[in-house]
């Protein structure tokens, strides 16, 4: 089923120049790319986007850290995409994530993981809709609508 997920490059991968290595890695797995902005994320974004960890030890930490630095945001589309980026994402935790992953490649510490995607069709959707105007995603299965509406 061609699903749609939301992909973050996290601030480490802005800050490493990591982001063409993750959208290089996700094209070449055979996603494919719906949209994209770069965009400084705000303490209120940041609440709601990891609504689900509120309460848990790092989470005032995690807003630091997604705050910190502006994040590549993403949506990619394709058959299963919402696992298929978990799969090239790897393990939460670095240390323990498979070679071959992003994480498992790239990373080495659970609160730099360089990268975010959604984990069910529940939270793509939640997580699209913080980032992005439905006017702003490109649909692989209606190529001819326009990107920009209006025009
Ligand atoms: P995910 O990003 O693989 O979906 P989640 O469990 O949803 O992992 O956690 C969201 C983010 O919170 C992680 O990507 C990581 O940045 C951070 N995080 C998760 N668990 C820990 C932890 O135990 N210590 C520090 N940061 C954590
Ligand atoms: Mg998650």
């Amino acid at each position: 089923m061609v699903e749609r997920t939301l992909v973050l490059a996290k601030p480490d991968a802005v800050a490493r120049g990591l982001v063409g290595e993750i959208i290089g890695r996700l094209e070449r797995r055979g996603l494919r790319l719906s949209g994209l902005k770069m965009i400084w994320v705000d303490e209120d974004l940041a609440k709601k986007h990891y609504a689900a960890h509120r309460g848990k030890p790092f989470f005032d930490g995690l807003v630091e850290y997604i705050t910190a630095l502006p994040v590549v945001a993403m949506v990619w589309e394709g058959p299963s995409a919402i696992s298929v980026v978990r799969q090239v994402m790897g393990s939460t935790d670095p240390a323990k994530a498979q070679p071959g992953t992003i994480r498992g490649d790239l990373a080495l510490d659970i609160s730099n993981n360089l990268v975010h995607g959604s984990d069910s069709e529940e939270s793509a959707r939640r997580e699209i809709s913080l980032f992005f105007r439905e006017d702003e995603i490109f649909s692989w299965s209606r190529p001819q609508e326009r990107f920009i509406s209006g025009q």
